[in-house]
């Protein structure tokens, strides 16, 4: 006698066919996802453009923070700098792959966000780890206004292996968080007014000029650097839920805060998500 008759069978629509084809998955797997956070405001602090300088710029951009907490529930995170720009020379000399520089350069946006959420210690704001952020953001954003966690994202030995520097970096990591939590808003800080159609500070940085609307489709066709990872615009192509990432000085005070409140400072980025 066996037990196969009493055990239940599970109805699945996507049981019998492959995941592979988008017609037959579309009616179960074709609906906007929930909001988990919707909230939350991300705010990315540029680990060379902000961190790097040192007091002179973190101590204006913590202050500014501060301010901000009874207004906002927020998720602050960090980028890597310099560190781990020294970190890749080293790593690449030495032959290591993607895979191994990724860790590498995510532990220095870790190192940042330790040192604000130290600074922010006594508002109650602390450090997080990155599993805490996957599973815990909401307990702990119930018990205090603002956490910071390292931007970087945590493929480590599954970063993709098309180029030698980590392609997914802060400013990707900081996206996809925001995005998946259905945020209300993604802020990205940097040392500069916002895009600009070349580096303001490059060799033809006195024709650059300031884009103060634009789009993720208009930056892709745009040549040159960008203040941000290139894969930010990919991720903007896929998005669900932000529709606009704004891009803001941290160096200038106040510029983070008008942005928070919806103010057009710096530049607007579209995204492809579209509000149903
Ligand atoms: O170490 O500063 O989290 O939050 O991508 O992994 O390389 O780790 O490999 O919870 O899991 O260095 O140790 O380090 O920055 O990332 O953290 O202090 O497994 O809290 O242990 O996904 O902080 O660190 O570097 O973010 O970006 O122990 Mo760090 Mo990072 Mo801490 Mo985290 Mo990675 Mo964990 Mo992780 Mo690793
Ligand atoms: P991380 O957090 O990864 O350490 P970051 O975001 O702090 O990095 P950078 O990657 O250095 O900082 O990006 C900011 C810099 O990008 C600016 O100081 C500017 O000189 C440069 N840049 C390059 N291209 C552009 C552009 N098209 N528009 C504006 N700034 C640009």
């Amino acid at each position: 006698m066996t037990d196969t008759n009493h055990i239940k069978h599970v109805a699945s629509p996507l049981a019998r066919q492959t995941l592979l084809d988008s017609n037959l998955t579309r009616p179960v797997a074709g609906k906007r996802p929930i909001r988990i956070l919707p909230w939350l405001q991300v705010i990315k602090i540029g680990g060379r453009s902000i961190m790097d300088r040192g007091a002179e710029a973190i101590v204006p951009i913590v202050d500014e923070l501060r301010k901000l907490l009874p207004e906002h529930r927020m998720l602050i995170m960090t980028g890597a700098g310099i560190r781990a720009r020294h970190l890749y020379s080293v790593a690449l000399d030495l032959g290591l792959p993607v895979g191994s520089l990724a860790p590498l350069a995510a532990s220095e946006a870790g190192q940042n966000g330790h040192i604000l959420g130290t600074l922010l210690a006594p508002e109650g704001v602390s450090y997080i780890e990155k599993p805490t952020v996957a599973d815990q953001l909401a307990l702990h954003l119930s018990a205090t206004r603002a956490v910071v966690a390292s931007a970087f994202p945590p493929y480590h030995h599954h970063e993709f292996p098309g180029a030698r520097i980590p392609p997914h970096r802060a400013d990707t990591g900081a996206f996809l968080v925001a995005d998946a939590l259905g945020a209300a808003g993604l802020t990205i800080v940097e040392d500069v007014d916002g895009v600009y159609t070349a580096d303001p500070n490059g060799p033809d940085g006195a024709k650059a000029q300031l884009l103060k609307e634009t789009s993720f489709a208009e930056l892709a066709k745009q040549p040159g650097t960008l203040p941000f990872d290139r894969a930010l615009l990919e991720v903007m192509a896929t998005a669900r839920h932000i529709e606009r990432v704004q891009v803001v000085n941290g160096l200038k005070a106040g510029n983070l805060t008008a942005a928070l409140r919806g103010e057009h400072v710096g530049t607007l980025i579209h995204t492809a998500a579209r509000q149903s």
